[in-house]
């Protein structure tokens, strides 16, 4: 890298590699010089999944090319460059003691902590330091804090029909096209014996990802997960490949088997985009309006495509704006005084538990599980037994490789677990083990009965649910969206309510539930 001529010096995080980045839009090819660090602080602050790390550092190798080909000055900064101080702020340092800059722009993280951390590095290199907001989104965070203003609850529902109203999403003229704002009802089909869904397109390492995999590897060998499948897009050019192989061969069965789980059947119908869109290598309007065009054209229908741009354009905003209205009070929420460590079984995969079995065990070698995995069978776990939110949330950011706590916090804490105390949702998604039985074949190959609610052989689900209703009364009791159960609960004879108190405590006390090694 040639001494500078004091231009500006543009920071990229590894999850900021888009074309359009608000901190690259103006820059000078001439002067400018554009900083992509790799540092072990953002590979460690929590214990990534393998995958993560790879699929991070490979985006960034291969977007650092991708600029330097177009004649930018780049300066990449590699984890194993002996003189790497570790740090974001540290490299900063560096590169500004290296070129001399004018002053530093930069863009908006995806984490309160790195932001925190960006706030100083004016203070602590004597630049001038522009953070521009991040604009890779469909929403923007001052409309979302009018938006949210005054109002008691949030939901999701009433912002994404904004939403629709001002992208003209889905919309024809003022209404909603075909009628209705949401087909969700019709989104809730199991998958039927012989249907297959289609293997997603996978994206095999380049050379590139493979150094990238060999030093993860060596630098990383205790953290959770495996290599072998890594198959995600790391450049843009796969990002908008793997986009174009959900529209054609998934998304018309998207909405229907929304909900549904699968043993050997990871992906089903959907879309395995979220890395994509989280690392900036593709833009979540690019996906609605594929979409969009799928079904105008006939090739999808209306409540696939509707369910799929709800997720992008409703729910994926939707947490962001959550994010960053309620941070930093947001993380340390505990509404439900929960406290119990996580099990070591989440970590290991070894558990009687079919359903919570094939979501570890996927999650270990796919740094993937699909959105009712994650909800309704580890998050709804999480909820029922009182796992600690700290310690879930730290799990979620680790072990998926799309989590980034903008986007983790706010469905971990708020939509699984309920810490938030109703900011997210309006009740907690608890549920019985006769939710997974709908919704999946795992109950078919499990240890525990799905039909027993009592005793050293039944499903932990059922005993959970009741004593977490049970535990939780006073707090829902005027909750219209638990009024049955909780009802159900009043009128219980006493020994039957007694008898599921008791089934959750052993199952509490017992095997399933030993902790988490220390360290
Ligand atoms: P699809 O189901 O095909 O959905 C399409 C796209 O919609 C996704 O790629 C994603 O960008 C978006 N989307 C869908 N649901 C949500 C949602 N609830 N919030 C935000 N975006 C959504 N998503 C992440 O991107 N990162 C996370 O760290 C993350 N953590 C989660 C933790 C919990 C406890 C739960 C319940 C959900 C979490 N999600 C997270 C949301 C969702 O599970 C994933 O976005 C989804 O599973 C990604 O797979 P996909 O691309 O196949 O998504
Ligand atoms: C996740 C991640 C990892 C593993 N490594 C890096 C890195 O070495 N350099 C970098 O700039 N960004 C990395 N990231 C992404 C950041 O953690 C991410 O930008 C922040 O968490 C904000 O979203
Ligand atoms: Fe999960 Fe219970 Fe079904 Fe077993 S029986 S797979 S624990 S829901």
């Amino acid at each position: 890298m040639p001494a500078s001529s004091h231009g500006v010096l543009r920071v990229v995080l590894g999850d900021q590699c888009s074309r359009g980045l608000a901190s690259l839009r103006d820059l000078d090819p001439a002067r400018d010089v554009v900083l992509l660090a790799e540092v072990m602080g953002e590979c460690t602050y929590v214990r990534h999944h393998k995958q993560k790390i790879v699929l991070v550092l490979s985006v960034m190798r291969h977007f650092a090319r991708a600029l330097a080909v177009r004649g930018v000055r780049v300066d990449h900064i590699r984890l194993d460059d002996p003189e790497n101080t570790g740090t974001l702020a540290g490299e900063v340092a560096r590169a500004v003691a290296r070129h001399a800059p004018e002053g530093i722009v930069c863009t908006v993280p995806g984490e309160w902590r790195v932001l925190a951390d960006m706030r100083g590095w004016e203070e602590a290199t004597g630049l001038p330091v522009e953070i521009r907001d991040d604009d890779r989104f469909l929403s923007d965070l001052g409309w979302f804090r009018r938006w949210a203003q005054g109002k008691k609850q949030l939901r999701m529902e009433f912002f994404y029909r904004e939403m629709r109203r001002a992208t003209g999403l889905l919309m024809e003229g003022e209404a909603p096209a075909g009628g209705a704002w949401n087909y969700d009802a019709e989104n809730r089909r199991k998958l039927e014996p012989g249907l297959v869904p289609p293997a997603p397109r996978r994206f095999p390492p380049d050379a590139i990802t493979r150094e990238v995999m060999a030093l993860v590897e060596t630098r990383f060998p205790g953290h959770f997960g495996t290599l072998e499948a890594f198959a995600w897009p790391v450049t843009a050019r796969e990002a908008e490949a793997a986009l174009a192989d959900f529209i054609t061969a998934r998304l018309p069965r998207f909405g229907d088997y929304q909900d549904a789980m699968a043993t050997g059947e990871p992906v089903l119908f959907h879309a395995l985009l979220s890395t994509s869109l989280n690392a900036g290598l593709l833009s979540p309007r690019a996906c609605c309006e594929a979409a969009e065009a799928a079904w105008r054209e006939g090739r999808a229908p209306l409540n696939a495509v509707e369910g799929f741009i709800r997720q992008i354009l409703g729910w994926r905003e939707f947490v962001r704006g959550v994010y960053w209205l309620k941070m930093p009070d947001y993380a340390g929420l505990n509404a439900l005084e929960a406290t119990r460590p996580l099990p070591w079984s989440w970590w290991s995969g070894e558990t009687r538990m079919n359903c919570v079995a094939q979501a570890v065990r996927q999650t270990r070698d796919l740094a993937y599980a699909h959105h009712i995995q994650r909800l309704m069978v580890t998050g709804n776990f999480a909820l029922l037994a009182g796992l600690d939110p700290a310690a879930v949330n730290e799990w979620y950011l680790t072990v998926y490789a799309d989590a980034y706590e903008w986007v983790e916090l706010p469905n971990t804490h708020g939509m699984a677990i309920h810490a938030d105390g109703g900011v997210m949702g309006s009740k907690p998604y608890a549920a019985s083990g006769a939710y997974i039985n709908r919704m999946s074949d795992y109950c078919r190959g499990c240890a525990y009965d799905v039909k027993q609610s009592t005793g050293p052989g039944a499903c932990p689900f059922n005993a959970l649910y009741w004593d977490f209703l049970a535990r939780h009364e006073r707090r829902f009791a005027n909750n219209p969206r638990l009024a049955m159960p909780l009802q159900t609960l009043r009128k219980m004879d006493p020994a039957k309510r007694q008898a599921l108190r008791d089934s959750a405590a052993a199952f509490l006390a017992g095997p399933e539930l030993d902790p988490a090694a220390p360290g």
